[in-house]
Order: C-alpha cells, then structure tokens, then sequence
C-alpha cells in the first residue's frame, strides 16, 4: 500500500504533457500520485472531490469533459483545499502561468516544470518564485535547460555546497545543435545552410518558424536560468549580447516559409564563416556562456578547434561544460537536449524529488 499520496494538476498536454501523463500512468512507487485536475488551452476535467482522474482514458475524459475552467486564482482556491500535498505541473510556455508561481508557491503548491518563462523573464519574476516562506511550497524545473540531462540540479548542488562557478559554457538548442553539426564539420562538406535548416525543420527539430530557434532567444532564456543558478543577476535575457543567426532583411519577412525560400540568398556569408573556421582546424558551434573571470554572459557562434569536445558532438545532442573552483578540469555532461520523452522524464523526476519532501 501507498504511504503517502501526492495530487498532480496538470496544465498543458501537448508534446511533452501527454508524454508526461503517459510516464506518470506507469509509476511504481511507494508514493501514490493522483492526477485531479488537468487542463489545456481548449479543455478542464476536474475532480471536485479530489478522487484521483483516470490515467488511462484521459485524452478522451478531457475531450468530452463539460467542466468548465477555472481561472488560475479559481484553481489555487480548489488546490488550496486539497487534503493532500500538491504538485502543480505546467506543461505550457505561458507567460502568465508562469507570473503566478509566487503565489502558488506561497500557497504551499510545488511547481514542476519545463517551461522556461518563468526562470527566464525579469530578474524579480525569479526573486518572488524563490522567496522563502513559512509554508512556501518548492519548485523544480530541470527541463527547462537540456530537457532530461542532469544540469540544473548538479549546478544547483555546486552552488549550494559552496564551490564558486568560474565558466559555464554550452549548446543548449537541439535544432541549432544539429544544424551546425550538419553544416560545420571535422571532415569538410559542401552543405548549404538553408538546406540543412530546411532538413531540420522537416525532421521536426525546429519551432514551425525556424526563425524562433535561430534568432538565439530560446538559448538566451537557457543561460539566462543557468546564470541566475550560478549566481549572476542577469536582469532579463535581453539585457545581454545574443547572435541572431538570421539575416538582417528577412527578420521581417511575413512567414517561416519566406524565411526559407529567401535563405539560399545568404548562404554565401555563412559559407565564408565556415572556410575560415575550416583554415584554422576549427568548426563552428552556437554557444551560451557564462564567464565570471570576466563578468560576462552571452549567445553566439563561436570557433572551436577541431580537438573540443564540442567540435565532435553528433545529431541534436546539448553539451554543457561547467568550470568551478572545485572542478577546474570541466564537468561535462552530453546527450539529448529535446524531445518529448526525455523532456517529461526530466519533468516527471521533479514530480518525484518534490513529492519525497513535500
Ligand atoms: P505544446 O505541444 O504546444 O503544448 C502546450 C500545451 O499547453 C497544449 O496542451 C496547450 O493547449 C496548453 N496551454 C497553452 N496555454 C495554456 C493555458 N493558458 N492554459 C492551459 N493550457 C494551456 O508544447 P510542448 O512542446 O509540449 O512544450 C511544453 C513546454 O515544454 C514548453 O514550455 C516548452 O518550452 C517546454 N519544452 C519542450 C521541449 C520539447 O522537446 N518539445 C523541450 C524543452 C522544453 O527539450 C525540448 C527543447 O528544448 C526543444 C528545443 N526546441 C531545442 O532545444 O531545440
């Protein structure tokens, strides 16, 4: 028998929210995890008399649910009631779930997420997430940098035991990751860029827009997280220098669809970037960077010599490499940085580390 049972709110079932609630129905644990509440843009389904919601016919319960929403202060009063502990699990990239965490949070709700918003918006969006609280409840969001791979928490235990971070430095976007693997390699190729950002898109690795991964924004919100984690005040992802690898004159261009049509044009100047970095045994790698030494945080397309772990990496692997004063040879850590499975495993074990102290 269970020894303890722990409610989950669902928002969001979109990629990674049905692979989360897939994952969850196969649980074997000590702790019983009881979805009552789930929601998506377009539909609610709510257990009112907090009786766990069925984990298996769920897709369809909400589809045919005539529930109607809650507001989110509607769904803090129904969670508030709860006579168990409760996770709230948002699985959306809303911008307005995300600025109501402080008062979930000092609620006594737990917060597991992947969605960076949160964590990446104004500097005192994060201070009220994490301000302290008799009854305050705990927030966990691994997934919002490398989706499953062990980064935030191990970054987190560094800071917490007292080492300093001196240099964190990664490729954090899958899409960006596998486009300038493709494109900028050890061995030498011809690849045009628009090609190659025409096959990721067609391998469903970037955003419907490609623009939204290569403007460099979604990398900025990563190392903005990363930075605030390790201790730098970074006031917003703006405030700081990101490289947009799109061309100035189709930034404003109507659709992703016009962007990719009118690429070709430009690919001259990325194939000179990579000949120079071809001449100097180098390849060309989409970076964030956190420097302390030099009291700097940026996104950009840097030179790495042919030797650098990060010259090597394959498909749309994420590589972070942390540098402290403990570890002055750097931690790295590698492997899938997106998709739905591994992001809601990264979801799901917060699920698990908050309900074992909750
Ligand atoms: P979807 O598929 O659009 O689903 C969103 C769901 O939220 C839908 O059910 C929608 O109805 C619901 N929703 C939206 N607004 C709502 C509201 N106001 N109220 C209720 N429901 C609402 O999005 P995904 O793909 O499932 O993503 C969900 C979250 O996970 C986002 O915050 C996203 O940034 C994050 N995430 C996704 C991925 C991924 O692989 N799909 C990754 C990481 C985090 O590892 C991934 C990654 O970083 C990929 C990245 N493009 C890269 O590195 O290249």
């Amino acid at each position: 028998m269970a020894s303890k049972s722990v409610n989950l709110a669902v928002i969001g079932a979109g990629v990674v929210g049905s692979s989360f609630l897939k994952q969850v129905s196969g649980v074997k644990s000590n702790i019983s995890y009881n979805l009552i509440l789930i929601a998506t843009s377009d539909n609610f389904l709510i257990s009112r008399d907090y009786k766990p919601l069925s984990l298996s016919t769920w897709e369809s319960d909400l589809t045919s649910s005539k529930d109607s929403p809650l507001p989110l202060e509607g769904i803090l009063e129904y969670l508030k009631k709860s006579s168990s502990p409760v996770i709230f699990v948002d699985n959306t990239s809303n911008q307005t779930i995300a600025e109501f965490y402080p008062q979930l949070v000092q609620n006594g709700i737990s917060i597991a997420t992947p969605n960076k918003k949160g964590f990446s918006s104004d500097l005192s969006l994060w201070n009220k997430i994490f301000q302290e609280g008799p009854n305050a409840g705990l927030v966990y969001h691994e997934a919002t940098v490398g989706a499953g791979l062990p980064i935030i928490g191990p970054l987190r235990d560094m800071v917490q035991t007292g080492d300093k971070i001196v240099k964190i430095e990664g490729i954090f976007s899958g899409s960006l990751s596998f486009i300038l693997n493709e494109f900028s390699t050890i061995s030498g190729n011809d690849s045009k860029f628009s090609d190659i950002v025409k096959v990721a898109k067609n391998l469903g690795y970037t955003e419907p827009d490609p623009r939204d991964d290569l403007n460099g924004l979604d990398v900025a919100r990563k190392v903005t997280i990363l930075a605030r984690i390790a201790g730098f005040k970074v006031e917003s992802p703006s405030s700081f220098p990101v490289k947009s690898l799109i061309p100035k004159p189709l930034e404003s261009v109507a659709s992703g669809k016009e962007y990719l049509e009118k690429l070709p044009a430009y690919d001259h100047e990325m194939d000179e970037l990579k000949k120079e970095a071809a001449a100097e045994n180098k390849v060309l790698r989409f970076v964030g960077k956190v420097d302390f030494p030099n009291n700097t945080v940026s996104v950009a397309m840097e030179k790495y010599d042919f030797s650098h772990p990060f010259a090597s990496l394959k498909g749309s692997d994420n590589v972070i490499s942390i540098q402290t004063e403990r570890y002055t040879q750097p931690v790295i850590v590698q492997g899938a940085g997106a998709g739905s499975e591994v992001t809601a495993a990264g979801v799901l074990a917060d699920v698990f580390r908050i309900a074992e102290r909750i």
